[in-house]
């Protein structure tokens, strides 16, 4: 069995490191297992988080939705793309039009395959990310964006991955695209595995048998189950 975790909010708090005594545990857990990461975020961010010795210990590390994959630190492939002026030029239109009051700075992030949008900003502080979140729970604003994203642009996809932004890319570059560069079975690991989340499209690919999914909210959970295991 191969396993792969989902980082944000299934190995560690969003956009968060690792808890200590986990990452202890995980270590130890993934020895002599065939162990991938899955992250919407860029390779940096997953070395921020869990750190240099658990992705040197995993047999690889997906990065950006999967457009991209490191093998103990080393680039194994990466696709990129350039998104349309017109899908740019609707993303200001959002952030000009938006009643959400804040814009922390970081709003459109280019990354290798994808792009991440944010409303509130990528460099915004704890506290405002949580107010943000807050206010999406209430207003839907991501699932709103995405929506309308969708029926403009056929050809691209969008999903919410973590608390405060959504994930952009072409068709089909989506999670699910790390199926194919995997032998044999998966038993994957994630938190936003309902549809729209940035783990869905992997996750309905993978739920029947040879495959598994574990669906957590959170890493006290995964961390519970892999005990069990
Ligand atoms: O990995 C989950 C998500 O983490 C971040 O989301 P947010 O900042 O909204 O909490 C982003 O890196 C996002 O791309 C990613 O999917």
């Amino acid at each position: 069995m191969n396993y792969v975790f989902d980082i944000d909010g299934t190995l560690t708090p969003a956009r968060q490191p690792i808890d200590p005594l986990f990452k202890k545990f995980f270590l130890d857990w993934i020895k002599n297992r065939n162990v991938y990461l899955i992250s919407g975020s860029d390779y940096p961010k997953s070395k921020e988080q869990v750190g240099d010795e658990i992705l040197h210990a995993v047999n690889g590390c997906f990065n950006t939705a999967g457009n991209v994959m490191y093998v103990k630190g080393k680039l194994m492939y990466r696709q990129d793309w350039e998104a349309p002026q017109e899908l740019i030029d609707l993303l200001q239109s959002f952030l000009n039009e938006s009643s959400y009051p804040i814009r922390a700075g970081n709003h459109i992030e280019k990354r290798i395959g994808m792009i991440n949008f944010s409303i509130v900003g990528r460099a915004c502080t704890l506290e405002q990310r949580k107010a943000y979140n807050l206010y999406d729970q209430e207003h839907h604003e991501r699932a709103h964006l995405r929506q309308i994203i969708m029926e403009q642009f056929p050809e691209i996809e969008v999903s919410i991955g973590g608390q405060i932004s959504i994930d952009i890319y072409p068709v089909g570059k989506n999670k699910s695209q790390i199926i194919s560069k995997i032998n044999g079975p998966i038993h994957f690991f994630g938190d936003k595995t309902m549809e729209g989340g940035n783990d869905y499209d992997l996750a309905k690919e993978l739920l029947r048998p040879p495959h598994k999914v574990t669906q957590v909210n959170n890493w006290e959970e995964t961390m519970r189950i892999l005990q069990e295991l």
